[in-house]
């Protein structure tokens, strides 16, 4: 099978740090190479490749304007130190599955499309699935113009540096209206299939999921001669909003997580001015998501005016509840079902994809790996070599099914 050979090819793209994680931020010289590597695979098999106007990458088989289209795919960029399966999975098994069907002797009566979808993980700018986003016209491109990285580049400067142009961004309807179903195989970022002992699974939902930056402002001050008592250390509420974010995600059955955390001036010797933490906050229902947010904003005002420091607190990114298809999942489990001894369980997930941004236009579903770890956005994420051939199977099954009737 094609895949462990691809596989082989992309895995020592952009591994950037002594982890073993990957570094494949959005319109860096990791992603180009990742994109080469997609239209290389492409061009081997003489499909139509396209990038398309907000730097998503496009390889179909049949002319996507006749409509209708299958399209699978995912994304190829990664969080600091991700993993080498969350994304680049789903891609290299879209080119494996139609090596397969090619095999196979597959007829196609519809459009097959493999897309790698841009900047997903937003780990250079901030926001999460700016591809897919600007395509489903959820981001405008005067959003995205506003993007900037840690290092004050904005992202039109990083795309223009890649030879892309920031000013044809922006939504594309006409595109997302040929596709007929969308199907995101990936990496499962949790251990459900580990537990029930089934190497695939269909998705049935995501969960309600944003990003909010928290600005604590003090006074900077030296550390030495500085009296306790005198001090606003923005560096106080932070640390007591972070433990009260997990105390408020615990009790509401929810999850809270201060992963990243800027300091300035962030000098050893020297009281902090401003404590920036990002909050990612996700639960199974809005209205629980939106109990924990509230909660862990009012105990950092609380705590903030307990230190005289200033806080503000802004939503920097939000993805609602996402139900996939009911009649595409239904039509996954028939195939997958059919015929073979596999039992594909249905299970919902916290993560965040490119299919749940589409899922307000196109049918979508998508296809879940086993990860026997469980981790995700580590270098310990995995998925066994046999699972991985049974992920491309199934996603084959599955594309014969919707295209090849
Ligand atoms: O954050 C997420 O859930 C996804 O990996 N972008
Ligand atoms: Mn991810
Ligand atoms: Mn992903």
């Amino acid at each position: 099978m094609s895949f462990h050979r691809m596989w082989a090819e992309l895995l020592p793209v952009g591994r950037g740090s002594a982890a073993g994680g990957y570094r494949r931020f959005a319109w860096t010289g990791a992603d180009a190479d990742c994109r080469a590597w997609f239209r290389e695979q492409a061009v081997t098999r003489q499909l139509a490749y396209e990038a398309d106007r907000n730097g998503n990458q496009w390889a179909w088989l049949g002319d996507p304007a006749a409509g209708d289209a299958v399209v699978t795919g995912s994304h190829l960029d990664s969080v600091p130190d991700g993993g080498a399966f969350d994304g680049p999975l789903g891609v290299v098994s879209a080119f494996a599955a139609l090596d397969e069907l090619r095999h196979r002797g597959a007829r196609f009566a519809k459009p097959l499309g493999i897309v790698n979808f841009g900047d997903e993980e937003g780990a250079r700018f901030g926001l999460a699935c700016v591809g897919s986003r600007l395509t489903a016209g959820l981001l405008t491109a005067e959003q995205a113009h506003r993007l900037t990285d840690g290092d004050g580049v904005t992202l039109p400067r990083a795309m223009a540096a890649a030879g892309y142009d920031p000013d044809a961004i922006g939504p594309d309807p006409e595109r997302l209206d040929r596709i007929g179903a969308f199907v995101e195989l990936h990496v499962e970022q949790g251990r459900a299939l580990d537990l029930s002992g089934d190497p695939v699974g269909i998705a049935s939902a995501i969960w309600p999921h944003g990003r909010w930056r928290f600005d604590f402002r003090g006074e900077a001050n030296h550390a030495g001669t500085t009296r306790l008592t005198d001090r606003h250390d923005p560096m106080l509420p932070y640390a007591e909003t972070v433990l009260a974010a997990r105390r408020t995600a615990e009790l509401a059955g929810a999850v809270a997580t201060f992963g990243k955390v800027a300091v300035e001036p962030n000098g050893v010797n020297a009281v902090p001015s401003l404590v920036s933490g990002w909050l990612d906050s996700r639960a199974a229902g809005p209205k629980t998501l939106d109990a924990v947010v509230a909660g862990i904003e009012q105990a950092a005002r609380d705590h903030a005016e307990a230190h005289g420091v200033d806080l503000t607190v802004a939503r920097e990114s939000f993805t609602p509840v996402v139900e996939f298809d009911h009649a595409l999942r239904d039509e996954l489990a028939r195939i997958l079902g059919t015929g073979t001894d596999l039992r594909v369980p249905v299970l919902g997930t916290g993560a965040g994809h490119d299919a749940g941004i589409l899922a307000g236009r196109v049918p979508t579903a998508m296809l879940f790996v086993r990860n026997p770890t469980g981790v995700s956005h580590s270098p310990a994420e995995s998925a066994t070599e046999d699972d991985c051939t049974a992920g491309v199977l199934a996603l084959a099954d599955v594309l014969e099914g919707l295209a090849c009737p």
